[in-house]
């Protein structure tokens, strides 16, 4: 079986431990073919570098069977993290062939930004699952080694989280903005096409640069050129202040609060009170500052009306309306509050997202029934691993095995069906994107040991 292919893939319908025995060494075989000597690659094609959120999830599923490899890929993200405290969204690889990604590390020239490591990284961040993420390497298998990796890491998890709560909080409220889509993990959300489309920008602009994902991907399956001409512009205003957050909403075209993206820094917190009491540091002030976020969630994000999260348009002050699967993340907190569990779950199963004990189709990114709903472009419609399984923890948070087990069946159906792949169609399960792709392979082995 090779990595990513549905080898097998009669018996891998099969159900039962054979198919959760096939499952799990697809898994291992993608894992292990995307190992690049200190980190794991989401994708050889299409992804050569190391991404931050990506290597959280990695870890997460190497922890189950390569645990020296997850702390490695923890400890090598953050050994790139900036004196600020920003662990940056792409760590980049010297020895990967210039022009095999783009934007590649000459376009973000983050040397020349204060603070910057001396190896090349973007200069804007992702969502902050890492600390969750250190905590469930850790309870996977305690050991002195884990401990020690643990004592290392904390103050970096920290010192990422008084990043996004201090300088980031543009909107004074208590909430990190994101001064990129790419921040949100979710780059072509519908989620984000209000606020783009007041970055001007001219999709001719694309023809000065090689794109290089519309080489390995379906164009059709990808973000437009109009929407690259409109990130590309971000990243030059923000490239332009050398990344620095002072004086953000004088002068830069995108700032929005995301739901998901401050779910996991709530979610974050606390983690941190359960790392603190480990490294013998404080948990109390983890657990006000995880209760103080999740009050300044429901205060910003959280609509009544919709009965969903919505992120907020800084520059509008407005709330998007899309109903996007962001707006179910919030259930990833432990402490929030039941009237709002009650309404995401209503919105969870209602026929926009499908959720169900037992689920028809896979979980899709946006409100299958908005007439802009696209079940084969990236962020747009297809279902994504990551995605449910967030939710799928956050269903079992709040005491919902039901839907938990509805879910995490539906995860493996996809695999099964289609292999490792990036993303699936939202109707058929058919496999999307890169056919090898680490985070379905590492969130897979995780949902296939915790039943
Ligand atoms: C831009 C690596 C990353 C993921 C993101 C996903 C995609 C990059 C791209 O790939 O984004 O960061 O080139 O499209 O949207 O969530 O981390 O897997």
């Amino acid at each position: 079986m090779t990595g990513g292919t549905p080898a097998g893939a009669a018996s891998l319908r099969a159900g039962g431990a054979e198919r959760s025995a096939l499952l799990r060494r697809l898994a291992v075989t993608t894992l292990d073919a995307n190992w690049e000597h200190d980190h794991t690659v989401p994708s050889r094609t299409l992804y050569p570098h190391q991404w931050s959120w990506d290597s959280a999830f990695i870890a997460i599923g190497l922890a189950h069977v390569r645990p020296d490899r997850a702390w490695r890929e923890l400890r090598t993200l953050f050994a790139a993290q900036w004196a600020d405290g920003r662990v940056p969204h792409i760590v980049f690889n010297p020895s990967v062939r210039a022009g095999a990604y783009f934007p590649g590390p000459e376009f973000w020239d983050s040397g020349r930004a204060a603070g910057a490591p001396a190896g090349a990284t973007s200069g804007i961040v992702q969502p902050p699952v890492h600390a969750p993420a250190a905590w469930l390497v850790h309870r996977r298998a305690p050991s002195e080694a884990s401990v020690r990796a643990l004592r290392w890491l904390y103050p970096r998890l920290v010192a990422q989280q008084r990043y996004l709560t201090g300088p980031r909080d543009v909107g004074g409220g208590g909430l990190a903005c994101i001064v990129h889509p790419w921040e949100s993990g979710l780059d072509n959300s519908p989620a984000w096409d209000e606020p783009m489309a007041a970055v001007p920008a001219d999709a001719a602009v694309m023809r000065a640069y090689r794109r290089h994902d519309t080489a390995h991907a379906d164009a059709a399956h990808r973000p437009t050129d109009l929407d690259y001409a409109r990130y590309v512009a971000i990243v030059d205003a923000y490239r332009a202040g050398r990344y620095q957050d002072q004086g953000l909403p004088g002068r830069h075209p995108f700032l929005v609060e995301c739901p998901l993206v401050n779910a996991a820094l709530g979610a974050a917190e606390h983690a941190l009170a359960r790392i603190a009491g480990v490294v013998g540091a404080d948990p109390g002030s983890h657990r006000e500052r995880a209760a103080r976020i999740t009050e300044a969630l429901v205060d910003r994000l959280y609509d009544p009306v919709t009965g969903t999260f919505h992120p907020r348009d800084l520059r509008t002050d407005r709330l998007v309306p899309a109903r996007t699967v962001l707006g179910l993340m919030p259930l990833i907190l432990p402490d929030l509050p039941a009237g709002q569990v009650r309404a995401v779950l209503a919105e969870a199963c209602s026929p926009r997202f499908g959720l169900a004990a037992r689920m028809d189709r896979p979980l899709p990114t946006y409100d299958r029934t908005a007439p802009d709903f696209e079940p084969l472009r990236y962020w747009r419609g297809p279902s994504w691993l990551n995605i449910g399984w967030l939710l799928w923890r956050g269903l079992r948070a709040h005491h919902r095995p039901d839907l938990a087990a509805g879910l995490r069946e539906s995860m493996f159906e996809l695999v099964a069906r289609s292999g490792c792949h990036e993303y699936f169609h939202p109707d058929t399960g058919a496999g999307l994107g890169s056919p090898a792709f680490s985070w379905t392979a590492a969130l897979l082995l995780d949902a296939l040991a915790e039943g």
